[in-house]
């Protein structure tokens, strides 16, 4: 294998200063600098969140509910929102600087409710960057996938906006190869090429091209090559749905795919740039090449690369067709993300792990008995869930849910679900069971199970209930922190943007108050949590 000489940090052209075509940029389109205050926050906070609003609406237009409480939807989305800069000082101490990226700093910092270390993205507001960090974080609040950067939460002041993600221990995935020292070989390449191919097969699936796929902007969570994530969402889009191409030019030299130069593009770039990362894996040199990103730039647009290069004479024959697929000039004919998973090279240097059988039954049974009797519940273990726990508590499900999904989507269809049954149970009782499982774990009644709804579902309930994270998780109720959790404060955090009956927070309050005093005590709290583990 290579050893990546070319490691060589390209700022992303429409993110530098020195831009080739800068009055061509999209940054250069944002002029409208938003300007952030207090009052913006809410506004903020009902723009992001205002897919809520579409949902609550279809689920009254559809059916009526037979609980009033059904219409609140909660899920991972409900607990992220923009708080103030004093908040975040109360919520995390920080930690040192992890890096800098053309938009801003990162820096470590602790979750005090939580204990986990997390990563901080600060990108100043009085940039002509303000808009993209809105667009980074809308991107990653769409996107819930085990190898896409986790978003937790965001605060805002008049100087920065503060982004808060997964830390990834592992750091920068070149850096990680290079600490090998050449003990790298095309299995470890065929395993990193498929979590990135899993990664943007999904979010090609949920409409969204990243564009800015690179060496940089791809982290691992700790020291093995599966567990990578895919990060920076500040330059993606959402993909129109009458099929319109792109036409900014942007992304960084070394792995811009030529159609973006001539500014007529789709989804289908990304597969370009996986391609130029895939031949660095396995030549430690980058294709197109050059002194300066002109340079770069002439020889991406018309060099052609020569397979048959000493740099390529040890790479096997499979890795090479691969590579001549994604590197293909013709948009048309270039292959796309969830083909190249189901390449020879892919499927036979990196074969999809051997499920724990127990561990999988273990699952199923979740799912099977999985219900959420009250809403407070239900939003209670979604919190927990989704902001409390540790990588290390879900990582049996995450395999499990990767298994199960087996056209790579990054969901799990009906057809999946009983496909795991079948493999697990047997055919009879899987039959009768899909349709039970599925319409329980599919909570925003989608038609997919996406992986947040899947690990709500699945996780062994015993892990959400220590006396830490139940504490925590009532002090996100009780606003006002009186031992008290009043309507007014469910209101408050489960949003309900769209909720036109205020009889519904009440609901909510009278599904727990055992004694009918109108709030919810802790114990009642408590009570009501401790119910999940008796089912
Ligand atoms: N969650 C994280 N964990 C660890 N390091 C990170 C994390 N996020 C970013 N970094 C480091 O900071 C750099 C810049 O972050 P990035 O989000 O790519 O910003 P930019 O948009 O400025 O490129 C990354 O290349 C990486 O080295
Ligand atoms: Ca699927
Ligand atoms: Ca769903
Ligand atoms: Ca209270
Ligand atoms: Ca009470
Ligand atoms: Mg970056």
């Amino acid at each position: 294998m290579g050893n990546l000489c070319c490691k060589k940090k390209k700022k992303p052209v429409g993110k530098s200063d020195q831009s080739i075509h800068s009055k061509d940029n999209l940054m250069d389109e944002g002029n409208s600098a938003l300007k952030l205050n207090e009052g913006h926050v809410t506004m903020i906070n009902n723009y992001l969140n205002n897919n809520i609003e579409t949902k609550i609406i279809n689920n009254s237009s559809s059916e009526i509910p037979k609980k009033q409480t059904n219409i609140i939807n909660v899920d991972y989305k409900t607990f992220i929102k923009g708080k103030k800069y004093s908040d975040l000082l109360n919520d995390y101490i920080l930690l040192e600087h992890l890096g800098a990226g053309a938009f801003g700093l990162v820096q470590k910092v602790r979750h005090k409710a939580s204990k986990q270390i997390r990563a901080m993205k600060i990108i100043k507001k009085d940039s002509q960057y303000s808009e993209k960090s809105l667009k980074e974080i809308d991107n990653l609040m769409q996107l819930n996938h085990p190898n896409i950067l986790k978003l937790y939460e965001y605060y805002l002041d008049n100087k920065n906006v503060y982004i808060i993600t997964e830390y990834c221990e592992g750091g920068e995935l070149f850096d990680k190869i290079k600490e090998r020292d050449g003990n790298f070989n095309e299995k470890d390449a065929a395993k990193i090429m498929k979590s990135i191919l899993l990664a943007v097969t999904y979010c090609h699936s949920q409409g969204v091209v990243h564009r800015d796929l690179k060496p940089e902007n791809i982290l691992l969570e700790g020291n093995d090559f599966e567990h990578l994530k895919l990060i920076d969402f500040g330059t993606s889009v959402i993909m129109n749905t009458k099929g319109e191409k792109f036409k900014e030019r942007l992304g960084t030299a070394y792995y811009i795919a030529p159609e973006v130069l001539k500014k007529n593009y789709d989804e289908k770039c990304d597969c370009w740039s996986i391609g130029v990362i895939m031949y660095i894996l396995l030549t430690g040199e980058p294709p197109f090449n050059g002194r300066n990103d002109e340079e770069i730039l002439k020889n991406v647009k018309s060099m052609n690369i020569n397979f048959h290069s000493y740099l390529l004479s040890d790479v096997s024959f499979d890795a090479k067709d691969l590579l001549k697929k994604l590197l293909q000039r013709d948009v048309k004919l270039r292959i796309s993300a969830a083909n190249a998973l189901e390449h020879p090279w892919i499927k036979n240097q990196a074969p999809n792990a051997k499920m724990n059988k127990n561990a999988a039954l273990r699952v199923f049974n979740n799912l099977k008995n999985f219900s959420a009797d009250e809403k407070l519940q239900e939003a209670a273990v979604a919190f927990i869930v989704n902001q409390l726990t540790s990588k290390e508590e879900i990582e049996e499900l995450r395999k499990i849910f990767i298994d199960l999904d087996k056209n790579n989507d990054g969901v799990l269809s009906r057809e999946e679900i009983q496909n795991g049954l079948i493999k697990y149970y047997g055919s009879e009782q899987a039959i009768e069971e899909t349709n039970k499982i599925f319409d329980k774990v599919d909570a925003d009644g989608n038609g997919t199970i996406s992986y947040d709804e899947f690990i709500r579902a699945s996780i062994d309930k015993q892990k959400l209930i220590s006396e830490e994270k139940l504490k925590a998780a009532y002090r996100l109720f009780d606003k006002n922190g009186d031992g008290n959790i009043e309507a007014k404060e469910i209101k408050e955090v489960l949003g309900g943007v769209g909720v036109k009956d205020e009889e519904v927070w009440n609901d909510i309050i009278k599904e727990v108050d055992e004694n009918g005093d109108g709030v919810i005590s802790y114990e009642e709290f408590k009570k009501m949590m401790y119910q999940l583990c008796n089912k």
